[in-house]
């Protein structure tokens, strides 16, 4: 299987730990001196993609590790029990989609980290460039801090926010690893695998949130170490039948946070805007990026708890017991994407999670110049 991804990539993280977990071989590359194809291909350059021995492409690793977990039905990462499931499919969620801001502004904001990861980023994905290795790491940082901290929402007042997210993250995940080695049993679930995403290649190696992790957190660096390497420790999966108690601060987490986000983001693409504001646990955000892909999610996590049977519902609703949550049951905000109609994810025609970054944009005439760096994370 190829892989197309980048070393210090978020989600190419999320879905290596996933195939090295069940077993799959696969050789990794970056896609962007092909991207002319990679976009006919995949309808979007970004890691990571799959390439099929026949030809097809895979986007979206949602939607890729559940067509895998078909393909390859071995070591199962999703929950048996349907309540237990959903629960970890919302996790993943909150993992690929909220920790995001967090872990892009640790990233890019602080100094040392910003030099040292475009330092990599560029020598990784944009030696095909013929533009002074100095001019490839300018327009990454620019683009990179422009796009998905500055014009994300990271600001002098919600700095604080933000990181407080890669805490409360660490300290409810800590509640839930003190009796098990993963958080929903004794083998990695799909929670694992989504919180992978930010965990490996950002929090646990990008310098000021890993040294953070590693002198304060070593149960969190323990438990990034473990997942990482699953495949060669756990016999076969092993999840709980019941969501435990230790949950409930992740789970109330998830409501403040991304459940919000979710929300705001579905009534601002509603009502056709392309900017929006929100607050978030008396955080107040604005000027904000709408996210079609996020809709697609909100439709996502509707359609899996519409599909629960009643009583799984009623559980459900009972560990969620937050205001925000009642978006997932009710319609009252609109969710309609109209991404992926025809249910061909992830061998569809795949959008970015934000279809425009207007730093880049303006970049765009320095890039033509050398074909420059067009995707990386
Ligand atoms: N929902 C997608 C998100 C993939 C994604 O956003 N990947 C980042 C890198 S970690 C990327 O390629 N971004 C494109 C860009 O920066 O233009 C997935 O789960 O695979």
């Amino acid at each position: 299987m190829k892989v197309w991804g980048v070393s210090v990539s978020y989600f190419t993280g999320k879905l290596e730990t996933y195939l090295r977990y069940k077993h799959i071989p696969y050789e990794m590359e970056p896609p962007y001196a092909d991207a002319v194809r990679v976009r006919r291909m995949a309808g979007a350059v970004q890691v990571p993609l799959i390439e099929r021995g026949d030809g097809r492409f895979m986007s979206d690793t949602t939607p890729i590790i559940q067509a895998l977990e078909t393909e390859f039905p071995a070591r199962p990462v999703m929950p048996q029990n349907p309540v237990v499931r959903f629960i970890a499919l919302l996790i993943e969620d909150y993992a690929d989609e909220w920790l995001w801001r967090v872990a892009m502004h640790y990233r890019w904001s602080y100094e040392h980290d910003r030099e040292l990861l475009s330092r990599i980023l560029a020598d990784e994905v944009t030696t095909h460039i013929r533009l002074p290795r100095f001019v490839r790491r300018f327009i990454l940082r620019k683009r990179q801090r422009g796009g998905y901290v500055i014009g994300d929402g990271v600001t002098d007042s919600t700095w604080d926010h933000v990181e407080q997210g890669y805490f409360t993250a660490m300290r409810a995940m800590q509640d839930m690893l003190r009796t098990r080695p993963f958080l929903l049993g004794d083998a990695p679930s799909i929670a694992d695998i989504g919180l992978m995403g930010p965990f490996l290649r950002h929090f646990g190696q990008d310098p000021t949130p890993d040294a953070i992790m590693r002198n304060d957190w070593p149960d969190i660096a323990e438990w990034v170490a473990r997942t990482w390497n699953a495949g060669a420790t756990v016999a076969d999966s092993a999840f709980l039948d019941d969501v435990p108690a230790d949950a409930a601060a992740l789970l109330t987490e998830i409501c403040e946070t991304h459940l919000v986000q979710l929300e705001a983001n579905a009534q601002a693409v509603a009502a056709g805007d392309t900017r929006f504001a929100m607050t978030v646990q008396g955080c107040p955000y604005e000027d904000l990026p709408a996210s079609r892909y996020r809709v697609y999610c909100l439709e996502r996590l509707r359609e899996q708890f519409a599909a629960l049977d009643p009583a799984s519902q009623a559980a459900v609703k009972a560990l969620l017991p937050s205001p925000q949550a009642a978006l997932i049951w009710t319609d009252d905000v609109p969710a309609v994407s109209h991404y992926d109609p025809d249910r061909q994810a992830p061998y569809n025609q795949a959008i970015k999670v934000f279809e425009a970054n207007p730093v880049a944009e303006k970049f765009e005439w320095l890039r033509r110049l050398g074909r420059a760096p067009e995707a990386a994370n």
